[in-house]
């Protein structure tokens, strides 16, 4: 999004398996001590912080006036899709990467559960891309921009994932060029 806005940012780096997310300088930004968070320095002379990726989108969407649609029907579905992907995607992708991944003793009825959750939600997505051209609706959104990285990463973790899949391979290769993702996803390194 920053990329997309083109705004100046320096990018700030903690180690989560270090535990330094549970710094005091990031817990003082944001009290539950994940990230992302974003300091904005251009509001009223006070640094304003914010947490959380819904969050720091629909900030910065409502600040630029970008990427997110003026119609209450489009900027409803926008609302929509950002909780999905916030509280059903992103959660059961985690689910499955802990049980699959992180876990050191394997329980397989976990594993099943997230692998059956991600499956129904990944249907879902590419059930509305078969009939939008962006996830929630004809316009890139923010919507598309929380969601891509689920899609680059997380839905791709285990080969074959999005065999089956033709709309999300079709989205996501639309949003793969744009210049601005192509930057954001070299971010830190
Ligand atoms: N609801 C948050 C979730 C953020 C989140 O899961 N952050 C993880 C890294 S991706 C984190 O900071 N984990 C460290 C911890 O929980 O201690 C969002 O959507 O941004």
């Amino acid at each position: 999004m920053l990329e997309e806005l083109a705004l100046p940012y320096r990018v700030v780096s903690y180690d989560l398996p270090k535990g330094e997310n549970l710094k005091p300088e990031l817990l003082a930004l944001n009290r539950v001590g994940r990230l992302p968070v974003i300091v904005d320095h251009d509001v009223d002379g006070e640094p304003l912080p914010v947490y959380g990726s819904a969050a720091i989108l629909q900030y910065l969407a409502e600040k630029s006036g970008r990427f997110m649609p003026t119609n209450v029907r489009e900027r409803a579905k926008v609302i929509e899709w950002m909780g999905i992907i916030s509280s059903d995607l992103s959660p059961a992708y985690s689910g499955q990467f802990v049980f699959n991944v992180v876990a050191k003793e394997k329980q397989p009825w976990a594993i099943a559960f997230y692998d059956r959750l991600c499956a129904r939600l990944i249907k879902v997505m590419d059930d509305q891309l078969a009939s939008t051209t962006h996830l929630a609706g004809a316009q890139y959104s923010i919507a598309d921009i929380l969601a891509y990285p689920v899609a680059a990463v997380s839905m791709q973790r285990f080969p074959g994932t999005l065999d089956g899949y033709p709309n999300i391979a079709r989205w996501a290769s639309t949003i793969a060029v744009r210049p601005a993702v192509q930057r954001g996803l070299s971010v830190p390194s």
